[in-house]
């Protein structure tokens, strides 16, 4: 089986390189460089309209979106355990996977570029501190969840290195981490994984290469 990620450096495509580490996946990685728009190019378009990160081919077939990307993973490495193997544990896994896609991620995005939701002159501030405010009250209800536990699901599973992905971008953009102890020693527990350390090494690696080719 050929597997080839479509991935960029600081983006959540982070998650599914540590998760396919994790299932020791043997898989090819295609680095985008958003500062140039890769992702915007015509040949990415072509293969992926949706002009995001993370992408998978499998065997040349597409699948995007996070969640499915980790389903997928998980099945196809079943010794892995990404994900628990009984019906309401796998739905459980999906129902962590989509609240980082659509209750976390795309209030990190609005930090990231407040202009995508709204360009009109002098709300920039104003975007950002309503999603700030937010993700603020999600990351209580996740401090909450990690009390007592040390990953999610209690083990490691593949929901984990997507939401360690948005426990880096919060620091990023300088919210306050120290609110949130567990989370924070979550965050700390994240990045001594052996699959964390090596998508930390190739990112590091890929944006020198990045700044090399400039
Ligand atoms: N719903 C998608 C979101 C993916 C996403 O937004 N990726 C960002 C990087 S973190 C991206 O590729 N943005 C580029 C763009 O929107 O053009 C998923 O769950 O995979």
């Amino acid at each position: 089986m050929k597997i080839e990620l479509f991935y960029s450096p600081v983006t959540c495509a982070m998650a599914p390189y540590i998760n396919l580490t994790e299932a020791g996946a043997d898989f090819e990685v295609h680095a985008l460089n958003f500062r140039t728009n890769d992702h915007l190019s015509p040949e990415y378009r072509k293969i992926n309209p949706k002009h995001k990160v993370p992408m998978l081919l499998v065997d040349g077939e597409r699948l995007t979106e996070t969640a499915a990307i980790h389903l997928w993973m998980t099945e196809a490495f079943t010794d892995a355990k990404l994900m628990p193997t009984d019906t309401l544990g796998k739905a459980q896994a999906i129902s962590l996977l989509s609240w980082v896609s659509g209750g976390i991620h795309p209030y990190l995005s609005r930090i990231n570029n407040p202009a995508r939701v709204c360009d009109i002159e002098g709300t920039a501030k104003n975007v950002v501190e309503h999603a700030s405010e937010y993700l603020y009250e999600t990351f209580g209800l996740a401090d909450e969840m990690l009390e007592g536990i040390d990953y999610l699901m209690g083990d490691y599973s593949a929901s984990d290195a997507y939401f360690f992905w948005a426990i880096r971008r919060f620091t990023q953009f300088k919210l306050d981490l120290d609110r949130f102890p567990n989370v924070s020693a979550y965050y700390g527990r994240m990045q001594t994984r052996d699959s964390v350390q090596k998508l930390l090494t190739f990112e590091r690696e890929t944006i020198e290469e990045f700044k090399r080719a400039a």
